[in-house]
């Protein structure tokens, strides 16, 4: 019996069962090469959300098999949501093994910042997690920016002998649409839904000695995002340029997130000589930010103000267990909400109360972008 795989997604193909993943009619099958399966046609040709049934330790084990038999990595991070593009297994990896890290999405950064300006602060958040990579490179698949420097940096470190690479990450953040630029086609199917690739795809980049191995994305643990639909989900991910507001606030006034988060200032020593604390939030365009009295965020909530979620869906999300949280943010420090955005402290320090579903990601780190005046 011959074996073929779709070049869309991966997953062997076959012809007996309409239902199952890998379909194509039986003539196809016989007659044809370069095949795509009937999920992938549906996806490349109408944009449907199709499901599947591979769970996470099924991407994790294919994932494994292809990191063995590389000769290196390419992990790929979303700038945007950098700490929900970290699972503990890619961690490990980038400890294991040799690698480029590739840090996407760059269009979405604020007009203002040139990559350069955050490469020391990718650099210094690696380090934190003992993490040496062979280099970085900025990149955006959508731009068409910084791609061809990655043949470049994989040729410095290999010069021309045969290379079996491997790009990794998780979900969503672009690993296939990065290889489709590398072969200079479109081959691998892409989507704006989480979990298109399904196994791991090998292709040749042309006029070169490597070979580039795609695979499906990781499914990393708390992120906001994946706490609601699918749909609604997608309006969390920044699809253009991130919106950033900056806010003062009064000591009994809260910080809303939409309906998402929310916390309260727990008095600052620079609140007491008078002056405020500022900051800034991040998140994208579709989240409305909101500063509220104490006693008007319970009326806010069950209200029409915020958008992205309705009915059943936000009596859904209000059913999470919430924890609240202490923290407190130096001056030049986030605080970041993992799948939802962050805030950026400009004259701190701030020690606020926050309320999240539990389990959600919730860390402080150096400001990503140097406060201006
Ligand atoms: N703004 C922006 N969007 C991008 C960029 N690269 C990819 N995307 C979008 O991100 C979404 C996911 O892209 P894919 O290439 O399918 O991501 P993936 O990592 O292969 O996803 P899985 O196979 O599901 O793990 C698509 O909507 C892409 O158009 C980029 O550089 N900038
Ligand atoms: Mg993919």
């Amino acid at each position: 019996m011959i074996i073929k795989k779709c070049s869309g997604c991966g997953i062997e193909l076959q012809f007996e069962d309409k239902n199952k993943e890998g379909y194509v009619p039986e003539e196809k099958f016989i007659t044809e090469d370069n095949l795509l399966c009937q999920r992938c046609f549906k996806i490349k040709n109408y944009g449907e959300n199709l499901v599947n049934n591979f769970s996470r330790e099924d991407y994790l084990k294919e994932v494994n098999e292809c990191v063995k038999k590389s000769d290196i990595i390419l992990p790929i991070f979303d700038i945007i949501d950098f700490e929900g593009s970290f699972t503990e297994e890619i961690l490990d990896y980038l400890r294991d093994y040799r690698s480029i890290i590739l840090i996407n999405k760059i269009d979405l950064l604020p007009d203002f910042i040139h990559p350069t300006e955050i490469s020391n602060w990718v650099k210094d958040r690696l380090a934190e997690e003992d993490i040496v990579p062979d280099d970085i490179a900025f990149i955006s698949a959508k731009n068409k920016y910084g791609v061809n420097g990655i043949i470049r940096k994989i040729k410095n470190i290999f010069h021309n002998k045969k290379v079996k690479a491997t790009v990794l990450g998780v979900s969503n953040v672009g690993k296939s649409s990065v290889i489709n630029l590398l072969l200079g086609n479109n081959k691998i199917t892409t989507s704006k839904y989480s979990g298109t690739t399904l196994k791991s795809i090998n292709n040749k980049i042309p006029n070169s000695e490597i070979t580039i191995i795609d695979t499906p994305g990781l499914i990393p643990d708390g992120r906001i995002s994946d706490l609601i639909s699918v749909e609604n989900g997608l309006k969390l991910v920044p699809a253009g340029e991130i919106s950033r507001k900056t806010f003062k606030l009064e000591e009994n006034q809260v910080f809303m997130f939409d309906v998402f988060c929310r916390f309260k200032i727990l008095g600052n020593k620079l609140l007491e000589s008078g002056s405020k604390p500022i900051f800034s939030a991040y998140a994208s365009k579709s989240v409305k930010f909101h500063v509220a009295r104490e006693e008007r965020v319970e009326a806010l909530l069950n209200g029409n103000y915020f958008e992205i979620l309705q009915g059943n869906e936000k009596e859904k999300y209000f059913q999470n267990k919430f924890v609240t949280h202490e923290v407190e943010i130096e001056e030049n420090e986030e605080l970041v909400i993992a799948g939802l955005g962050w805030i950026n402290v400009k004259r701190g320090p701030l020690k606020v109360q926050l309320e999240v579903p539990k389990n959600v990601k919730v860390i402080v780190r150096p400001s990503i972008f140097k406060n201006r005046k």
